[in-house]
């Protein structure tokens, strides 16, 4: 019998709470119930925040604060430390050039294109993880999983060209996953996937010079590109971001969302629950938080196992509750209805339920500072992949060849924690909100009754005056949520049909967006298409990587009517992005013809350029621009005259 996987502790363990008693000391009771209401949107989140001040436990918010003022020259993108003869800032009139000679431009969009690149690279290194996965089964070195939708599988293989005759899952699971793996290389120089996009979009791609070509090799250009004396021209250099943001919502996302539906299953509308307090009092509670579902898949089935079960009842809890966090957590809802405790800005609070056995982490979006909070509490922080251990965190090393082996012990540790929980502690004062998800570009055609003529039709009829991707993070230079909720509830009071991904879509079910009676807050158009369907006015369409769903069914549309993405009324928005990802994927919107505004202003104002680059210049080039509103109100108009020029330009 195979060893049990041990945990390594990564440094030293934190066992010493470390509150913020000095900052604690300033707080008076005013102040800590004006700060609560400054800090977050999400009523849930409240009293967590509150205990959090009260006992000094410190969070996001209190770093940020730790942080002001920030640096404008960074601020603005005008510090550059890529090279040794630096750092240098650009303070006119006399600093105009940096050692070598860069300008503010040339500074500017070396910054930009280093954020987008490694946006791009962490999706489409996760989506790699999946597809090795899949092209591991083929070659049986994977055993752990099985393929959960084989349909897809065949879709998949004939879109390219894999034949699938006479051949098993197996076999064609080896021969898709070569096939996709090469798309990472140099050789084959184009993406499957990015065929999808409708012929005129495509011509506007190879028009610009930015059809991208290979998911690390537009990556490492770009590497190539910020390397000290190579670009030199600022707008050379963002036009190679719009490639690389290419290559990863039509190429890593993209293989990295379907291949994750061929081995976890195509979502489907189902019902879950949301917010805080999903945390369970009388269970062992694991929170799965990250980016790749492939050791929370694993931990779903090995919290079943009947050796696990044994173990619960002898600690005394009554079962045990996996609860979600950011994109892991989004994937788990979308398609195994698990709850989800909620977004970016959650995953501390989380914590301070008291009732937390185990957070449990892959990569992307982690604070390192998450076993400090635990600190406080009795919870363990499990690191699981070698690109992320985390120092004060137990670390077993995960691959999918020893998948289901290191669940169960990750599993088996976070039950043995429960009877160290401390019941004094406990806190959860909130109740869960329902939410309805699974909205799979799939599922929305087969609610379509399997074509997308219906919603063409709606939106030609001008019932549905348009749809808005709403995508991205919390950030503490916004009200935590509170850009998300203010924007998809104004959108879908005017009939425009709310489509949204990662921390966005989550902050949407907390403020039960994400269900059908929600229809009743749209417009009267938008609203009887909800009810007719039973669906939502906002259709949770999964985690960042599920990005490219939006893509996919714009692509959809484009094609159904015949022309390209940029023609349709259409839009994207990111309220309050943090992550360099949430760059490529306004990027790639963007590129592909999606008008995007962002809540949150690009470290870009120091080069004028630059700004009228990205907001005016690039409609000359891919017919869409960037937009910058931190009021998501003034944001909707922004938004709503887009889509109606877009209607009144397509005659509808
Ligand atoms: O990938 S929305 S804060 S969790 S980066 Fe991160 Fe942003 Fe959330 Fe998911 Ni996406």
């Amino acid at each position: 019998m195979a060893e049990e996987p041990k945990p390594k502790l990564i440094g030293e363990r934190r066992d010493v709470c470390e509150l913020d008693r000095a900052r604690l000391a300033l707080m008076n009771p005013a102040i800590i119930e004006q700060k609560k209401e400054e800090r977050t949107f999400d009523e849930a989140a409240k009293p967590f925040i509150e205990m959090t001040m009260k006992e000094g436990i410190e969070t996001v918010w209190d770093r940020f604060e730790m942080q002001q003022p920030s640096c404008k020259y960074c601020a603005s993108g005008l510090s550059c430390s890529r090279c040794a003869m630096g750092p240098c800032r650009i303070i006119p009139p006399e600093r105009i050039r940096g050692v070598c000679g860069a300008d503010a431009d040339l500074i500017v969009a070396r910054n930009l294109l280093d954020t987008i690149a490694t946006g791009a690279a962490a999706h489409s290194d996760h989506g790699r993880e999946i597809v090795l996965t899949l092209y591991g089964i083929g070659q049986g070195t994977v055993t752990d999983y099985v393929i959960a939708d084989p349909e897809k599988l065949r879709r998949l293989a004939a879109e390219y060209g894999v034949a699938t005759t006479g051949k098993d899952d197996k076999k064609i699971a080896g021969e898709l996953g070569r096939a996709m793996l090469d798309e990472y290389g140099t050789v084959k120089n184009s993406l499957q996937i990015a065929q999808r996009a409708p012929g005129a979009t495509r011509e506007i791609w190879e028009k610009a010079g930015i059809s991208p070509r290979g998911i690390d090799r537009d990556v490492v250009d770009a590497m190539h590109r910020i390397q000290m004396g190579v670009a030199a021209d600022y707008a050379n250099t963002l036009t190679h971001g719009l490639r690389v943001s290419l290559s990863d919502g039509w190429g890593g996302s993209s293989v990295a969302t379907e291949i994750s539906d061929v081995l976890f299953g195509t979502p489907k509308p189902n019902e879950s629950l949301v917010n805080l307090g999903v945390v369970k009092k009388s269970h062992v509670n694991i929170s799965l938080h990250g980016h790749n579902p492939m050791l929370s898949e694993m931990v779903v089935k090995a919290a079943k196992d009947p050796e696990i079960q044994a173990l619960v009842k002898k600690v005394g809890a009554a079962g045990i509750n996996l609860v979600g966090l950011c994109c892991t957590g989004n994937e788990l809802l979308m398609r195994k209805g698990i709850p989800n405790a909620g977004n970016h800005f959650n995953q501390e609070l989380v914590i301070t339920t008291g009732a937390l056995e185990a957070m449990v982490v892959d990569y992307q979006c982690i604070f390192p500072s998450l076993p400090r909070t635990a600190s406080c509490f009795h919870t363990h922080v499990i690191s699981t992949s070698p690109k992320s251990k985390i120092p004060g965190s137990f670390y077993f090393e995960f691959e999918p060849e020893n998948a289901y082996a290191t669940a169960k012990a990750i599993v088996k540790m976070a039950v043995e924690n429960f009877p160290n929980r401390i019941p004094e502690r406990v806190f959860i004062p909130v109740e869960p909100v329902k939410v309805m998800t699974g909205f799979s570009v799939e599922a929305i055609k087969g609610a379509l009754g399997g074509t997308f003529k219906p919603l063409v039709d709606q939106i030609a009829a001008g019932n549905i005056r348009g749809a808005v991707g709403i995508v991205g993070c919390n950030n503490p230079k916004v009200k935590h949520d509170y850009g998300h909720v203010t924007l998809s509830r104004e959108l879908i009071k005017r009939n425009i049909l709310c489509v949204e991904t990662g921390c966005a879509a989550i902050a949407s079910g907390k403020a039960g967006l994400l269900q059908p009676s929600a229809a009743s807050l749209a417009g009267p158009g938008l609203k009887t298409v909800c009810e007719s369907l039973g669906i939502p006015p906002v259709l949770h369409m999964g985690s960042c990587v599920d990005c490219s769903r939006i893509l996919h069914l714009a692509a959809e549309l484009g094609n159904a009517l015949n022309v390209g993405i940029h023609r349709l009324p259409l839009a994207g928005a990111a309220p309050e992005w943090y992550s360099q990802k949430a760059v490529s994927i306004g990027s790639y919107f963007v590129a592909s013809g999606v008008y995007t505004v962002l809540g949150v202003m690009p470290k870009i104002a120091g080069s004028p350029p630059v700004v009228s680059l990205l907001t005016e210049g690039l409609k000359g080039v891919v017919n869409a621009s960037f937009a910058v509103e931190p009021d998501p109100l003034k944001a909707a108009d922004l938004i709503t005259d887009h889509i109606e020029r877009k209607r009144t330009e397509l005659g509808i």
